[in-house]
């Protein structure tokens, strides 16, 4: 507590029903807004960090919210610092175009990723899988069984002392792994979604749970789309970690490593430094962007 002005600080881990329940250490408390923010058009978010004058035991009024560092529109969480991509080694098989939108719109976002490969007790030799495998060599990831509890220290480690939000298609285990994460929780897991609208998402109480060792995670029920974020053509290789280092090495500038001679890049495809299925992703990325210039 802040002695001098007697207020309390901390993150607002749910809203409901005209309340924020906020988080400070191991205490909760249950909150309204001072009225102010209400003719501010100010919204409060899930993950913003907050400043709040106790009125009683555990009950108090939001007076101030703290500036964001990032903010995340669907599910709309401020102060995100990581995003968990989840999909499953098999059941359902990785789908390599949704991880690919995942990892640019966190980069575009300045919010970390960290990859994680879940239900490896499905598959014995994983590692050989090259969808699996290209994604361990460039990135932070995690391989994990929420049912034979392999792998998830690791990853309790990595949820350490941050705000998370689970992402991933449905059916992965997202929900699975954080119920063994958390003991007590009980979230809803094995439940079929029903399909999801493109661009649509059903999370609308998002809701951070706070781990026992530490760190913050949003659970969402999963999206198989994302649309890939506003981009320059040019800038799309700087989102592949492993095409960046080859830039300024093609023969022209402004270089969008398709059809141009002279290509560091597609040189490294063909020698077999960069993986194929990674560039054709980022050509099919790129025809994805010329086509939305043209209207
Ligand atoms: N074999 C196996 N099954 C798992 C694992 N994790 C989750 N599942 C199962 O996968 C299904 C979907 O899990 P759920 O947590 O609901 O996925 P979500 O939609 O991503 O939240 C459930 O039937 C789980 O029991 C795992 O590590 N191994
Ligand atoms: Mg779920
Ligand atoms: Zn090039």
């Amino acid at each position: 507590m802040n002695s001098k002005e007697n207020l309390v600080e901390g993150v607002v881990v749910r809203a409901y029903g005209g309340y924020y329940y906020v988080r400070e250490g191991l205490r909760e408390w249950v909150c309204s807004l001072r009225g102010r923010f209400r003719y501010e058009k100010q919204q409060v978010l899930v993950g913003d960090r907050v400043r709040l004058k106790p009125v009683r035991e555990r009950t108090g009024v939001i007076e101030k919210i703290l500036p964001r560092r990032t903010v995340l529109v669907r599910p709309p969480v401020a102060n995100v610092d990581q995003v968990a991509a989840v999909f499953a080694v098999k059941d359902p098989e990785p789908n390599p175009a949704l991880l690919d939108r995942f990892l640019i719109s966190a980069m575009m976002n300045n919010i970390d990723i960290l990859i994680c490969f879940n239900k490896v007790d499905l598959s014995g030799d994983f590692t050989a899988n090259p969808l699996i495998s290209r994604y361990l060599k460039n990135y932070r990831a995690v391989l994990t069984s929420a049912m034979t509890g392999k792998g998830l220290d690791r990853l309790k480690e990595m949820l350490q002392d941050r705000i998370t939000v689970f992402a991933g298609p449905s059916g992965v285990g997202k929900s699975t792994i954080l119920n063994e994460l958390m003991p007590g929780l009980k979230l809803k897991t094995g439940a079929i979604s029903v399909k999801l609208r493109r661009g649509k998402h059903t999370t609308r109480h998002v809701e951070l749970i706070s781990l026992p060792e530490g760190g913050l995670v949003a659970d969402t029920p999963g999206f198989s789309s994302l649309d890939l974020p506003d981009l320059e053509p040019q800038e799309l290789a700087g989102y592949f970690p492993e095409m960046e280092m080859y830039y300024g090495s093609c023969r022209f500038i402004g270089c969008l490593h398709n059809k141009e001679p002279g290509c560091a890049v597609k040189d490294a495809v063909k020698s077999g430094k960069i993986e194929e299925t990674r560039y054709r992703q980022y050509l099919e990325f790129m025809q994805e962007l010329m086509d939305r210039r043209r209207y």
